[in-house]
């Protein structure tokens, strides 16, 4: 073996996915855990009750609240700084900058989004025997061949892109001829998706009831089958602009605090749907936001009373915490210990590698690419009390922002929302800006969840670890370089 390969040898077996033993009885049992996956859309950390928010900003979340305390509430699930990242890593397992996806480049007609080449969770899962599907919000391509049925899902129905979209048609000068409104789309595997409609603003504040009603019609039937299914259900809300359906207008509310609402009714109408067929105890249910807050933007937009962070600082597209670190509830009655709360690193890549084992296809985890998915499985079962993970790097717009490794962080550049209050819509996100630093800053995240006081004038010797972390990524590029946006096969290694 020559040193390189001897180092990219060693950088894997620390990198990459470790694989335990099952656990105890695993493989009697006769029914794979069917999986329900919500991702709701710009929620904050500090927005639903289980999280200190609910109630406490007008807007009750029981069922949401409920689901945690049947099951796993983590406290320090990572998520990356924006949208398209943060699915690429759920679908892929791996770090949104190895797919060409660590930033907001799905652009309209240039071919980019998820590359077919991808092995993907559900292509995973299907290997398993599982049944697909996903209804809502895709985010990793708009033309057909990177749609969600050339990606591993039996069928979808939803949108392609971002629901901001849905403002253009109030925003002075627009035409659709220049700049269509985003299309619904539907499609089934080894077809082509169609057109059935247009995600318009009209449609904005119906979509996640018509996303909900299709997720509730195929757990309904799907529940007497043999086979089990994954079900993939990215709401839209509470993304900009956060419209709440009519049933849930209450004028006394913000939009926010309604859309919160309507969220978590949504949700209890699914939970509802796997109590009343009987496969609750067969189904693992996961529960979590893609990001944390945005300002919200756009006309019509109402002031304050929007996404929270909760203790954490900053919004999306950052790498502060209020930005990467999301609520993750994760419930299986009877398997996954109910009522309990994690503080263990666990990153949202981490998904890709626990399924696949939890459905027994851990070995069909593609090896001629990096993958940084960590199994998680004995510590969401309760059979360890540690991660197995002791760092995320978060990457965007192809610059490393910031790097987290045991209860410490290193931030190498900075993003920033507009300085100040808020004094216009909008003026966050849109306004933000890069800050490169002299040195990098580092925080204690338990003594400081704020990230308010820089202490790397004083913890000089974080430096060798954390340079230790980015020297293995820097040498796993040799092995496996990244794909480049609209790439579809990476390059071969020189
Ligand atoms: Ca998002």
């Amino acid at each position: 073996m020559t040193r390189t390969a001897r180092s990219v040898f060693l950088l894997l077996s620390l990198t990459m996915v470790v694989f335990g033993p099952a656990p105890q009885g695993w493989a009697e049992e006769a029914r794979k855990p069917n999986i329900v996956f919500i991702l709701v859309d710009n929620l904050g950390y500090g927005d639903i009750g289980a999280y200190g928010g609910g109630e406490l900003r007008g807007a009750p979340t029981p069922n949401i609240d409920q689901l945690a305390a049947e099951g796993l509430r983590l406290t320090n699930f990572n998520v990356e700084p924006e949208c398209i990242p943060s699915r690429s890593a759920l679908m892929t397992g791996r770090m949104p900058i190895r797919s060409g996806l660590d930033g907001p480049v799905a652009k309209p007609g240039n071919g980019t989004g998820l590359s077919p080449w991808e092995v993907t969770l559900p292509e995973l899962l299907k290997l398993a025997g599982y049944r697909t599907a996903m209804y809502g919000k895709w985010h990793l391509g708009e033309q057909n061949g990177r749609l969600p049925n050339d990606q591993g899902f039996d069928e979808w129905w939803g949108f392609p892109k971002s629901s901001g979209e849905t403002l253009r048609e109030l925003q002075p000068g627009w035409t659709p001829e220049v700049s269509p409104n985003q299309p619904l789309l539907e499609g089934r595997a080894g077809q082509s998706s169609h057109r059935v409609g247009v995600y318009d603003l009209a449609m904005r504040p119906l979509m996640d009831e018509m996303i909900t009603e299709r997720s509730v019609a195929y757990i309904r039937e799907q529940a007497g089958s043999k086979q089990p299914f994954f079900l993939y259900v990215p709401f839209s809300l509470p993304h900009s602009p956060p419209l709440p359906n009519p049933k849930f207008a209450d004028k006394s509310k913000t939009d926010y605090q309604n859309a919160l609402r309507e969220i978590d009714a949504n949700t209890g109408a699914i939970l509802d749907v796997l109590a009343s067929t009987g496969i609750a105890d067969d189904t693992i249910v996961v529960w979590a936001s893609d990001n944390g807050p945005e300002t919200l933007q756009g006309i019509g937009v109402q002031y304050g009373a929007q996404a929270d962070s909760g203790p954490f600082r900053g919004e999306f597209p950052s790498a502060w915490e209020g930005a990467i670190r999301t609520p993750a509830i994760i419930r299986w009655p009877g398997r996954i210990p109910a009522n309990r709360t994690s503080n263990e690193m666990v990153s949202i890549t981490d998904f890709y590698a626990t399924f696949a084992r939890m459905a027994g296809v851990e070995s069909s985890i593609p090896r001629d690419r990096a993958i940084d998915s960590v199994d998680q499985t004995d510590l969401f079962l309760g059979q360890a009390t540690q991660s197995k993970r002791d760092h995320v790097m978060f990457f965007y717009d192809h610059t490393l922002l910031a790097l987290k490794w045991r209860n410490m962080k290193v931030h190498f550049q900075v993003r920033n929302p507009a300085d100040g209050t808020v004094r216009a819509a909008g003026q966050g996100v849109v306004n933000g800006y890069a800050m490169s630093l002299n040195y990098p800053w580092v925080f204690n995240l338990e003594n400081d969840p704020k990230e308010l006081w820089n202490l790397g004038g004083t913890s000089e010797w974080i430096g060798p670890p954390v340079a230790q972390i980015q020297s293995r990524y820097f040498r796993s590029l040799a092995q496996f370089p990244n794909l480049q946006p609209g790439q579809v096969k990476p390059a071969q290694p020189q």
